[in-house]
């Protein structure tokens, strides 16, 4: 018998796992963050896909919030550092004593209310909570799985539940995310490199048989964030690991069965999904698909009482800025505490930044990329109302010169004025584009807005 067969038959078997496993044209790994420039393949007619994202593309800024069990102690165990939102994995706490954390989880001081208003007086339009999370654990009701917050704690109420009402009530889209291919309380969930999986509590991963686990806890808690609460404007799936293109197609058909109009990103799987996520980076230039770069506060998505570090008010608008500028969304991360509060200095910047959208948000809803490749004061986003356009100039570093020099601007420009008062600017044409005379100081210092309005093609480049 040739003895090489089963080695190469073995080899072929591995190859395709990997495949299957999701991984890049360059073998690197794919963790489903479609913006590594490939496309999304989308099977759907780009037109239905842009239909269901309009609201979400005008919307341009949203909450995400990492709320779970390892908030009770700020991502610590008894004392030890769990580092991150991933502490069970960090600690490798076995489930039994991890699932413990939920006797005493009782957030007395949440208010879906307060969280909602909290979003919703920065400017975002969406929420994004995690409905469930690596460890496995549902934050709500979940029937098909006990291992949840009304079930297994003290405080018995469903967080999704309660803040699903409260974005209808005030106002804004409400969204879940969901960990798709790592799950670390179910036993049949490997990963691709079996280091993302709970191999403390279930070490054998060529045991592991991730369809089990999808028919068992995926497509129920899918199923139940589906038909529990209303409107769930975004499903936000993460790491998707080892699902095939199959179930990702079957979970995006369920999800359009159930609710047509619910967005899914591309961690759905497979190049799947309606837009692209960008984690914690901001993508040079903008894209075709559309994206959301997402992005903490600080420097943990979950909860972390030692960490400090909050990105000033500054950095927060001028990423939202830049985002925009290039044609994505801006979704904003929050780790509430295991009371139930958002930790203060984010509530602080936020407010902060609030400010700042109830003056320029014209600048930012509803606009689309600009057309300059790059200024060196600051960015443009554009926006389109029949044969106007207007280009809102987002202008970081204000001229000291007072002169705003914007390069191979040209066209017919039927006016020019500060956003913040509608002072109207004066102007000249040069042969390289347009000068702005602007007043001596900034609106904003953070980042000040002007508004140029454009009879017909907005034409660049030199005469
Ligand atoms: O491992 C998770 C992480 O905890 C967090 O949820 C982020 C948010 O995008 N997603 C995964 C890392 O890519």
């Amino acid at each position: 018998m040739n003895r090489t067969l089963p080695w190469l038959l073995g080899g072929a078997f591995a190859f395709a796992l990997s495949l299957n496993a999701q991984t890049n044209p360059d073998g690197s790994a794919d963790t489903g963050d479609a913006h590594d420039g490939q496309k999304l393949v989308s099977s759907e007619p780009p037109a239905q896909v842009a239909k269901r994202l309009q609201w979400w593309s005008e919307a341009r800024f949203g909450m995400f919030i990492h709320w779970g069990l390892y908030a009770q102690d700020g991502c610590f165990y008894k004392g030890q550092d769990g580092k991150t939102e991933h502490m069970m994995r960090h600690l490798q706490i076995p489930l039994k004593d991890y699932a413990k954390i939920a006797d005493d989880f009782n957030p007395v001081k949440f208010s879906a209310d307060e969280w909602v208003g909290i979003a919703k007086n920065a400017g975002m339009k969406y929420m994004i909570i995690t409905s469930k999370h690596h460890d496995g654990f549902a934050m709500f009701n979940s029937p098909s799985s006990d291992y949840n917050i009304v079930k297994r704690t003290p405080w018995k109420r469903d967080p999704v539940k309660e803040l699903a009402e409260a974005c209808r009530k005030q106002g804004l889209k409400f969204g879940a995310y969901y960990s798709l291919g790592r799950d670390w309380e179910d036993p049949d969930v490997p990963t691709r490199d079996g280091y993302r999986s709970n191999t403390w509590d279930f070490p054998d991963e060529s045991k592991k048989d991730f369809s089990k686990y999808f028919e068992r806890k995926v497509k129920p808690q899918v199923r139940e964030l589906l038909t529990q609460y209303g409107p769930i404007a975004v499903l936000w799936f993460d790491t998707p690991e080892r699902i095939s293109k199959k179930q990702s197609e079957e979970l995006i058909a369920l999800i359009h069965q159930l609710q047509p109009d619910c967005i899914i990103n591309a961690r759905v799987g497979n190049r799947l999904g309606d837009y692209a996520v960008s984690e914690q980076k901001i993508p040079e230039s903008g894209d075709v698909k559309p994206w959301e770069t997402c992005m903490t506060l600080n420097g943990h998505w979950g909860y972390k009482k030692d960490d400090e570090k909050w990105k000033p008010t500054e950095t927060l608008v001028r990423n939202l800025v830049d985002i925009a500028s290039k044609g994505g969304n801006f979704l904003l991360n929050v780790g509430p505490t295991g009371e139930g509060l958002i930790p203060g200095p984010s509530v602080q910047h936020l407010r902060e930044v609030g400010e700042w959208m109830r003056v320029n948000g014209e600048a930012i809803y509803g606009t689309t990329a600009g057309p300059f490749a790059k200024l060196d004061w600051g960015r443009c986003t554009k926006k389109v109302n029949g044969k106007e356009t207007t280009l809102y100039l987002h202008v970081f570093d204000w001229p000291k010169d007072g002169k705003l020099f914007v390069p191979g601007l040209r066209g017919q420009i039927e006016s020019v004025s500060l956003l913040a008062t509608g002072k109207r600017l004066s102007t000249a044409v040069s042969e390289n584009g347009l000068v702005i005379t602007v007043p001596e100081t900034a609106p904003n210092k953070i980042s000040a807005t002007i508004a140029v309005k454009v009879s017909g093609p907005v034409i660049l480049g030199a005469k």
